[in-house]
């Protein structure tokens, strides 16, 4: 049996462990990034490991998230990660430049290579044949300090993408269909590779799209072969020189088997509040809209906005809607500008945003009470917006546009305009390369001085596992709880991300607003979830805060890959029932007991928690490597590694 891609570049990049899915394999990491929010945590804890410059081949901190300058707050944790990237050699892209995701394909991808993002959507680069993946904050740091990644080897599964996508339908179409067969947990645990003829259809930012929005899987990442397409684009870019042709095994082996056959799409949405709600445009109906936003790191490259910009060409937006554009890159943007397309958006009624994260995080234009909002985003998490009772429905550019126009909910299929012409546009041969706003690191540590402003906090260790681990049920949780609502974000809480007692407030108020103030009064204790717990963002504040709040352990049916990582790195015990059914005999307010915990921990896979309140025990799974298990017995990553040294 034949190879498959993602298995070839494990393989190459192998530093420890056996390729068996479940076993924990350590990764050599080739190229990582950062953005603001995340970046903030990830440079304090790199620093905390007294580690003069990065070990990587390329490693690249970003400025898109937290651009709103409200007050000081953003300003200085920009000018903390320029000083801190200048010191330890790392590249910095200004805020301006761009979407991380998005820049780092133009500029940086490369097929065959490692890249590990602190940033759940970067699995991007996957549509470049890069193995990709997002992760906490610590681990991008460790991974710059020279350290192995780590994960569970995933298994891997083949999409085969058949036949070719009919004009008006797009590759965000691909993905929420391939959404609304998996679901938002059909990715735990794999690697989802896309073959088939219709990979030889699509470019290399439509790939993107697909493999970006493989985080709404829960997917380790997504990747596609490297090809002729792929080249195209390297050269288009100016970066010929990095190209390799990478793919499967004609006869490679999958754990599993889909496939989605393009001729047969329709344009789709998916629909409030989860990205696996999926049903075709047509059968939702013309809702009527007070909100349309273009852009994110799913759909905001130069092909995506020419393509909206040419279906508003000479037409203005409807009375009922509020249109936002946001391009990826600055290289996007300038391109528009000198295109003249930018002109065309603006002239339709477009409100133009700067290239960043805007709207997708909470970032400013959160729409009114009640609301409808189109976004050509990948989430749609409740509250995300920054409006609670906002209804958010994820499409693609495509439907974008042409809602914009008709305000109300429209398939472009039936909206009567040009579809082959909008088809048809070409991507350049020759993107505007001017790499201008990156700015490389200093020769020598010693050359620069760390910015620290007063928003700078110091952020909360862990100390040792307890003999005996105790405290009440604070929370009960349902399925599919995102990270979104265990550490909100938005324009008011983003400025705080390097200040963990402030967000401490705020932490799982979507679910209970009394549960900040009750976990503070009892001095911690565990939380109660259902499947696929913290899916979503890669923000360790979702673990670090818990853990300031004295979480010692969170009790589900099933976990996120990163958000369960990031708990272990905090050193919080990530427990899953054995029996599902002994989630319901548990409340809020029960009393729950681990003794023995650290022989418990370390000994075996399956212990039993006893519930002091009702009168019986049951059994929990932690399913870790003997490493991570150690880490937890530690009180994180960042005591074990200080031990082990
Ligand atoms: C997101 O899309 O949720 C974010 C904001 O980009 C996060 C990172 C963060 O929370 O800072 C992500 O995807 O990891
Ligand atoms: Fe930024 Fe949105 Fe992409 Fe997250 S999903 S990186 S917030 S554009």
């Amino acid at each position: 049996m034949g190879k498959a891609l993602a298995a070839k570049i494990i393989e190459s990049h192998l530093l420890s462990g056996e390729m068996t899915p479940g076993s924990e394999i350590g990764l050599k990491i080739d190229y990582t990034l950062t953005q603001d929010s995340t970046g903030t945590m990830a440079y304090l804890q790199f620093e905390a490991m007294g580690v003069d410059r990065v070990k990587t081949e390329k490693s690249v901190a970003y400025i898109d998230h937290n651009t709103i300058q409200s007050g000081f707050e953003n300003a200085d944790d920009h000018a903390y990660i320029a000083s801190v990237a200048k010191k330890h050699g790392i590249y910095f892209s200004k805020p301006g430049n761009g979407i991380c995701h998005q820049v780092n394909l133009e500029r940086f991808d490369i097929p065959g290579k490692t890249l590990l993002g602190s940033d759940s959507h970067t699995p991007t680069g996957g549509g470049i044949g890069m193995l990709a993946i997002g992760a906490g904050g610590l681990d991008v740091a460790v991974a710059m300090a020279g350290g192995a990644y780590y994960i569970p080897m995933p298994k891997i599964i083949n999409v085969e993408l058949t036949g070719k996508l009919k004009p008006g339908v797009a590759a965000k179409d691909i993905i929420l269909e391939v959404l609304r067969q998996l679901t938002v947990k059909g990715g735990v645990g794999k690697i989802v590779e896309y073959s088939g003829e219709g990979v030889k259809t699509l470019s290399v930012p439509e790939r993107s799209t697909i493999t970006n929005m493989g985080a709404e899987l829960g997917a380790t990442t997504s990747i596609f072969p490297s090809d002729e397409i792929t080249l195209a684009f390297l050269k288009a870019q100016g970066r010929e020189k990095d190209y390799a042709a990478m793919s499967a095994d004609a006869d490679a082996e999958y754990a599993e088997k889909y496939t989605v056959n393009l001729s047969e799409l329709r344009p789709l949405a998916a629909k409030p509040h989860s990205p696996d709600s999926v049903e075709p445009v047509a059968d939702i109906g013309p809702i009527k809209l007070d909100q349309v936003c273009v852009g994110s790191c799913t759909n905001s490259s130069l092909m995506d906005m020419m393509k909206v910009a040419a279906i508003l060409k000479g037409k203005t937006i409807a009375e009922n809607v509020s249109l936002t554009i946001s391009p990826g890159s600055k290289q996007v943007l300038t391109m528009l500008a000198e295109n003249g397309a930018l002109a065309d958006m603006i002239a339709a009624g477009a409100r133009i945003l700067e290239s960043a994260c805007g709207p997708c995080i909470g970032m400013g234009q959160s729409p009114k009470t009640d609301s409808v909002s189109i976004r050509t985003f990948n989430r749609n998490f409740y509250g995300r917006s920054g409006t609670k009772s906002a209804n958010v429905y994820l499409v693609s550019p495509e439907v974008a546009a042409v809602s914009a126009i008709a305000g109300v909910l429209t398939d472009p299929l039936t909206a009567g305009i040009d579809l082959e012409a909008i088809a048809s546009i070409k991507a350049p041969e020759h993107f505007l390369i001017n790499d201008n706003l990156i700015v490389p690191p200093a020769e020598k540590a010693s050359d620069v001085d760390v910015e620290r402003g007063p928003n700078i906090k110091p952020f909360p260790i862990n100390t040792a596992l307890k003999e005996t681990t105790e405290g009440s049920v604070l929370l009960k949780m349902e399925d599919n709880i995102t990270t979104d609502h265990i550490m909100p974000s938005n324009a008011k809480l983003l400025p705080y991300r390097s200040n963990i007692p402030y967000l401490s407030d705020y932490c799982l108020a979507p679910v209970d607003e009394t549960f900040p103030a009750r976990a503070k009064a009892a001095g911690g204790g565990f939380l109660v979830g259902g499947h696929n717990y913290g899916q979503g963002s890669s923000r360790e504040h979702a673990a670090l805060v818990p853990l300031y709040l004295g979480i010692k352990g969170v009790i589900v049916k099933s976990f996120a890959r990163i958000h369960m990582a990031n708990l272990i790195n905090s050193g919080i015990l990530p427990l899953v029932f054995k029996d599902e059914a002994d989630y319901d005999k548990i409340d809020a307010g029960d009393e729950l007991v681990i003794t023995d915990s650290v022989n418990k921990v370390l000994g075996k896979t399956e212990f039993t928690v006893e519930d002091k309140t009702k009168g019986f025990s049951f059994a929990v799974v932690l399913d870790a490597s003997d490493r991570l298990k150690e880490v937890i017995v530690d009180g994180g990553l960042l005591n074990h590694t200080k031990k082990k040294a």
